[in-house]
């Protein structure tokens, strides 16, 4: 990862806390403002997280600071409903991190830090090539383990990252026609 902003991925877990972190790496074949333009809406994470079947702002407008979205998951998991703060959007570094706050789930205490970075294409051709890193920090659930823990939410990102993937490739694709 050729920039310097690994420190965003460094989450503090508390020492009283029965907390696990774990980070997914995916590299995508789309430019980093097109993948960017997918991953900032904050106020519409199903364009791309299959899991989420709808997503409302409930407080702030979905780029400043603050905003509240509550998203609900599709039946078959082991919740219903999220609400999740926005951390932190920074359109230059191209930095988001969420939070989660509240509902109907088995995710305490979860945190996200999703950073972009520009880098060249492994066969060496000229196509932009984009790493995306997603670290968290979470509490382990009772009646789990760490590893239980972070096999279940790296499987999540890791969905969600292969799905932005393939969405950023075929606008990038289609952008070119
Ligand atoms: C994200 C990451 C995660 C979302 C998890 C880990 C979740 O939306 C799903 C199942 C759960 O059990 C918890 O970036 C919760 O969205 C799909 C409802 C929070």
């Amino acid at each position: 990862v050729p920039d310097n902003h690994f420190h965003y991925h460094t989450h503090p877990v508390g020492p009283n806390h029965n907390q696990c972190c774990s980070a997914v790496v995916r590299s995508i074949s789309a430019s980093i403002d097109t993948v960017w333009s997918i991953i900032r809406r904050f106020d519409n994470p199903q364009a791309y997280k299959n899991f989420l079947k709808s997503c409302h702002v409930i407080v702030g407008d979905g780029k400043v600071v603050g905003s509240l979205r509550e998203v609900h998951v599709i039946t078959g998991l082991p919740a219903a409903s999220s609400i999740e703060r926005l951390e932190i959007l920074d359109d230059e570094k191209k930095v988001m991190s969420i939070s989660i706050v509240g509902g109907d789930h088995r995710l305490n205490n979860y945190r996200s830090v999703t950073t972009l970075h520009r880098t060249a294409a492994d066969d060496g051709g000229d196509g932009d090539r984009t790493v995306v890193v997603e670290s968290y920090v979470v509490d382990v659930p009772q009646g789990n383990t760490k590893e239980e823990t972070r096999v279940f939410v790296d499987t999540i990102v890791r969905c969600n990252l292969q799905s932005l993937g393939k969405i950023a490739e075929n606008l990038e694709k289609a952008k070119s026609i």
